[in-house]
This record gives C-alpha cells, sequence and structure tokens, in this order.
C-alpha cells in the first residue's frame, strides 16, 4: 500500500491495513481533501451514473443524486450504542453486548469492498486545531460520502498533519454493503436493501456503518461521531455535544449575543440558524448571523462562560420549504458547489422541490427518477431530500465561526413541532427548570427518520435518537454542568408550530421568530419584563415589538395560552418517560414535574396572560 508522505500516525495505518484486509478492496485511496480530488471524484460520480452534473449556467459545479428509495433517511431502528453494559446505553437506544456486535459486524465487513475503492477519510470535526475540536478517520467505498464529508468537515491532509504521529482518532468504518461480483456493474446507489448496522462502541470510541449510504447513516463524523460518540466523551469530560444551531444576534448598538437552539431533525434548525430579521428590525441595525445549523460543541471556558463551536463545515439541510421566502441564505448557500439528494430535476438542468419560490414547472423529473407534472399525485422531491452545501457560501455566515476559541453562549433555546399545547416562548425560572424544560420536549416526528410521521414521541434535548447513554444521566450531566458555571445561559422553550382547528399555523414564523428571538436576547441580559406563568417567565403584549406585522392581542394570547386540560396529558405522558428512565433520572426531575402540575391547577383556569400581574 503507498500511504503519503504526509500521513505519520503509524497506529492509523496499521488500522487502515487491517481494516483492508478484512474489506478486500480493489485499492485504496488516501483523500487529501484538495479540490482536484474533489473534483475527480464528482467527474468519476457522473460517469458511473450516481451524479446527474446540472446545468453549469444554473448551479455551477453542482450535483444530483438519487438515492435507492429505500435508503432516504436515518435508521433509528437499526442505530446501536454497544455500551459494555445495557444499563449505559439506556432505555431510549438499541443495545447489544459490543463482542457479539463485533462478530456480526467482522463478517458483514469481511470481503465487503470487493471491486471497490477503499477511501481513507481524515477529518477535523470543529476549527483545525481548535482545544475544543475532535479528529476522526473514516475508511468508506462510498464515493458519495467522501465528496460529501469534503463539504461537511475538514477533511484530509490538514487534518491527518493536525493528528501528527500520535493524536488520538476516532475510526469510522463504513461500508455501503455491497460487494461487487466479477465484472457487474455498479449500481446507481449502491446499499444494501435488507441488512443496515449503524453501530457505537462508547468505550473504544468506534464507529461502524454498514448497509446505508445516506446523510447520517454514513456521514459518520456528523450524527455517529459529533453526536453520539461525543455525547459520551463530554459527560466523561464535563462539556457538552448537542443537537443545537448556533446563532449570533447584532444588535443596533452593535452588541453581539450568540445563542444556542435545540430542535429535532427536520424542525426547522437551519432556518433560524439563518433567519433574516423584519425589515422593521433590519432598518435599525438588528443582524444575525449563522455559526452552525445542526451540532454544537460546548466547553466551560476560563471566562466562566459556556464557549460552543460548530464542529461542521457545511449544511445538509432539508430541501422541501426553502425559498427566497422562508430562508434567503440558504438559497444564496445552494447557488453553485451543492451536492442535491432526491430533489427534483428540471428540464433545463436545475434542481426543484415542493415550496420552492415561483410557479410548479409543467415537467419534472421526480427523485426516482420518473416524468411527473403538477398532476401527478406525488412528491416531485422527497420529503427528507437534502442539500449539501459548503458554510462558506452561507453570506450570513459569522465572522467568528471558524474561531478555535467558540463563541460565548448566553441562552439555550429548545423547541419542538407541537400542534398544541407548548406556548410560543417561554424562560425557565432556573436552570433546573430549564434542564426539565429540556428533558421533557415532545415533537412531532418527521421524515427526516424512517417510520410513521406526525405523532408526537418526547424527545429530551432533541437527542433521542443521538444520545450515546442513558438518558436519565444525560439529564444529571446538564444539572451537574451548570452547577460548575459561573455565568450559565438561560434556557428558554419555544414553539413555532402551534395550530387554530383548521389545522392553520397560528404564528407566522421564519423571519418573524426575530420577534421572539429579540425578547430571548434582552432576557438573556436581564433587560426585558416577563410576568411568571405556570411553566415560566413568559413576555406579555407589549413586551414584544409587533412593528411590520399585523398580529392581535388575540392572535398573541392563542399562541401563548395554557390550557389545562392539554397540560394535564402533557404531565401524564412526561410521567411515563420519567417511569422509563426512572433509575438514573435525577430527582429534582420529578419534584419540578409536581410543582408545575400544582402551579397549573392553582393558576386562573387556562392561564390567558391577560390578567394584569401587578
Ligand atoms: O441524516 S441526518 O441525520 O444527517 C439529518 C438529520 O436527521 O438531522
Ligand atoms: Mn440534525
Amino acid at each position: 500500500m503507498n500511504t503519503p508522505e504526509w500521513v505519520e500516525h503509524r497506529g492509523l495505518v496499521a488500522w487502515v491495513n487491517e481494516m483492508a484486509e478484512l474489506c478486500k478492496p480493489a485499492d485504496i485511496h488516501w483523500c487529501d481533501g484538495s479540490q482536484s480530488e474533489y473534483d475527480e471524484l464528482c467527474e468519476q460520480l457522473v460517469e458511473s451514473g450516481a451524479f446527474i452534473r446540472l446545468n453549469p449556467q444554473k448551479r455551477p459545479r453542482s450535483f444530483l443524486a438519487r438515492s435507492d428509495p429505500s435508503d432516504v433517511a436515518r435508521v433509528e431502528e437499526r442505530t446501536f450504542i454497544c455500551a459494555r453494559s445495557e444499563e449505559d446505553a439506556g432505555p431510549t437506544n438499541n443495545w447489544m453486548d459490543p463482542r457479539a456486535m463485533m462478530g456480526i459486524l467482522r463478517g458483514l465487513f469481511a470481503g465487503s469492498m470487493v471491486g471497490r475503492t477503499m477511501y481513507v477519510v481524515p477529518f477535523s470535526m470543529g476549527p483545525l486545531g481548535s482545544p475544543i475540536a475532535q479528529l476522526g478517520v473514516q475508511i468508506t467505498d462510498s464515493p458519495y460520502a467522501v465528496v460529501s464529508m469534503r463539504i461537511m468537515t475538514r477533511m484530509g491532509r490538514a487534518a491527518a498533519e493536525v493528528l501528527g504521529a500520535d493524536g488520538e482518532f476516532v475510526p469510522c468504518m463504513h461500508s455501503v454493503g455491497a460487494p461487487l461480483a466479477e465484472g457487474e456493474q455498479d449500481a446507481a446507489w449502491p446499499c444494501n436493501p435488507t441488512e443496515k448496522y449503524i453501530v457505537h462502541f462508547p468505550e473504544s470510541r468506534e464507529i461502524w456503518s454498514y448497509g446505508s449510504g445516506y446523510g447520517g447513516n454514513a456521514l459518520l463524523g456528523k450524527k455517529c461521531l459529533a453526536l453520539r460518540i461525543a455525547s459520551t466523551m463530554a459527560r466523561d469530560e464535563g462539556w457538552l455535544a448537542e443537537h443545537m444551531l448556533i446563532l449570533g444576534v447584532t444588535d443596533p448598538e452593535g452588541e453581539k449575543t450568540y445563542v444556542a437552539a435545540a430542535f429535532p431533525s427536520a424542525c426547522g434548525k437551519t432556518n433560524f440558524a439563518m433567519l433574516v430579521p423584519p425589515p422593521a428590525f433590519t432598518d435599525q441595525g438588528w443582524k444575525v448571523t449563522t455559526v452552525g445549523d445542526d451540532i454544537a460543541w460546548i466547553k466551560p471556558g476560563e471566562n466562566g462562560r459556556l464557549m460552543a463551536i460548530n464542529p461542521e463545515a457545511g449544511y445538509f439541510g432539508v430541501a422541501p420549504g426553502t425559498s427566497y421566502a422562508t430562508n434567503p441564505n440558504a438559497m444564496e448557500s445552494i447557488r453553485s458547489d451543492t451536492i442535491f439528494t432526491n430533489v427534483a430535476l428540471t428540464d433545463d438542468g436545475d434542481v426543484w422541490w415542493e415550496g420552492m419560490d415561483g410557479p410548479t414547472p409543467e415537467h419534472l423529473i421526480d427523485w426516482q427518477g420518473h416524468d411527473w407534472t403538477p398532476a401527478s399525485d406525488t412528491k416531485a422531491a422527497h420529503p427528507n431530500s437534502r442539500f449539501t452545501s459548503p458554510a462558506t457560501l452561507n453570506p450570513a455566515l459569522d465572522e467568528s465561526w471558524d474561531d478555535p476559541a467558540g463563541v460565548p453562549i448566553r441562552a439555550f433555546v429548545f423547541g419542538g413541532r407541537r400542534a398544541g399545547t407548548i406556548p410560543l416562548v417561554v424562560q425557565s425560572f432556573n436552570w433546573a427548570f430549564g434542564v426539565y424544560m429540556a428533558a421533557t420536549m415532545g415533537s412531532e416526528t418527521t421524515a427526516a427518520a424512517f417510520g410513521k410521521q406526525g405523532v408526537v414521541r418526547r424527545d429530551p434535548f432533541a437527542m433521542l435518537p443521538f444520545s450515546g447513554y442513558h438518558m436519565g444521566d444525560y439529564v444529571n450531566h446538564w444539572l451537574a454542568l451548570g452547577r460548575t458555571v459561573r455565568n450559565p445561559p438561560r434556557i428558554f422553550e419555544v414553539n413555532w408550530f402551534r395550530r387554530d382547528e383548521d389545522g392553520k399555523f397560528l404564528w407566522p414564523g421564519f423571519g418573524e421568530n426575530m420577534r421572539v428571538l429579540q425578547w430571548i436576547v434582552a432576557r438573556s441580559r436581564g433587560r426585558a419584563l416577563g410576568i411568571e406563568s405556570p411553566l415560566g417567565w413568559m413576555p406579555r403584549y407589549e413586551d414584544l415589538t409587533w412593528d411590520g406585522l399585523d398580529f392581535s392581542e388575540q392572535d398573541f394570547f392563542s399562541c401563548m395560552a395554557i390550557n389545562r386540560v392539554d397540560w394535564t396529558a402533557e404531565l401524564l405522558d412526561v410521567e411515563e418517560l420519567f417511569m422509563k428512565l426512572y433509575n438514573r433520572l435525577p430527582k429534582e426531575m420529578e419534584m419540578i414535574r409536581s410543582l408545575t402540575t400544582s402551579a397549573l391547577w392553582r393558576s386562573p383556569k387556562n392561564w390567558e396572560m391577560n390578567s394584569d400581574p401587578t
């Protein structure tokens, strides 16, 4: 094997040799991360039919990939946390004995790369050399995964150089699980339609992923390393690895406040991270900038604050619903140099999806490669279709996005997708109440994971599919961490998705979320007013800025009302979660649940905030 001279790590070379022996690839390619390597791989993907080159006039250097229809999202049932003890993985994760699992995986990976190239991809999650960053090396037989990793991470020679001769890295094994017989033609999207395993070994900090080529199943730096493995590192080392966007808010005086916000997959994190404030705000000088749109790594800094980095370098955003009306910065970020997966193709070689600006084209090729017209009764783009684009193309990219020191977080926001029950915004009374809010968050399921959509499930910290250990311990880790930080961020809960009886959204969302964000920023700096509700501090109608939006006090009450009947059901559902986590859940959680129950029954029936607090 010819290892490039910039690889100095003997342990890495030994591991690569061992894996090559197991997987039997036709050859090995060490990825240097150069533009020419990226271009060559894309060209090769075009030749094999895996990529369609988009019209260079419309989308320069951009491509469309269509996945196998069985391989369109994360597979939670096939995702495993193989801690030594089942109890450590906890009741919300799938578990198997690590030795038994390793036996299965070795069997599956044996000869899994026959006829294919094995790519070795060194990468850094986080700015190169940052004290908060971590290194990984992905071995994969998917050139699609390689080019996607180049957009999503700092990848190649630069990462290998930071690793040096004896640095630590997380080994990430990946195979699409479709070895090629002699002379056999490759499928456009190779995967294993029946056997998939997304496996994490938290103690040895290893990842093995088999059978899928899609998103979080295959780009192992993302959910597997940056959330599942990193969350266990963070527990052991006293930091946080969270499913959070990070944004900066600049006020008219030029003061910058950073906010980190957790939402489940496909609940608008990318839109919130790239928010464009309404004209009434921008005219005065308000600005929102993006540090990250999906994952935050957060460490206590010497300044007594929590410092956060975005471990990623690109966006893997949901395409449907993205438009100049909903997210102009995303639209600008995907004008070139972007890989689209499972969107529709227009007759002039551009991309399209449901919710894009302008009229629906008369004819398209849908995500499965079939003719499509507006009369078709299927979606042209898959609901979980994605764009993969470099962060540097985002016009609203924050100037500190690549700062190795990270940015100081002043507010945490937690939000689910809820048709009712949860008000537009509440601030927790204190850190412990905030942890309770996060731990009890619920959300309707989306197309980001395989399975039924639209059912409410508890999704603590928006980390249900991503925690690498027992969720009860997770809650405890948050409580403990808060006690050690001199200036902990304030904690808020939001719900952009409340609906009326006809299913219509009550809150306009998108850029208008700035109105809520402004209050959050002001509260986190001890500036704005709020009144005490059974759930926490809430703004009154007059505490938000309404310039340029026709939104009456009554409209506001419909978004904010706390309905006792709904809350009785909510608290019973929370109890069910607590029963499940009981033996490891900090006792504070049950006490706060009881306090909330009594507060709800003592307050006026259906608390609507139209009572003057004075
Ligand atoms: O497929 S991913 O896991 O990367 C997207 C998501 O679910 O957030
Ligand atoms: Mn996500």
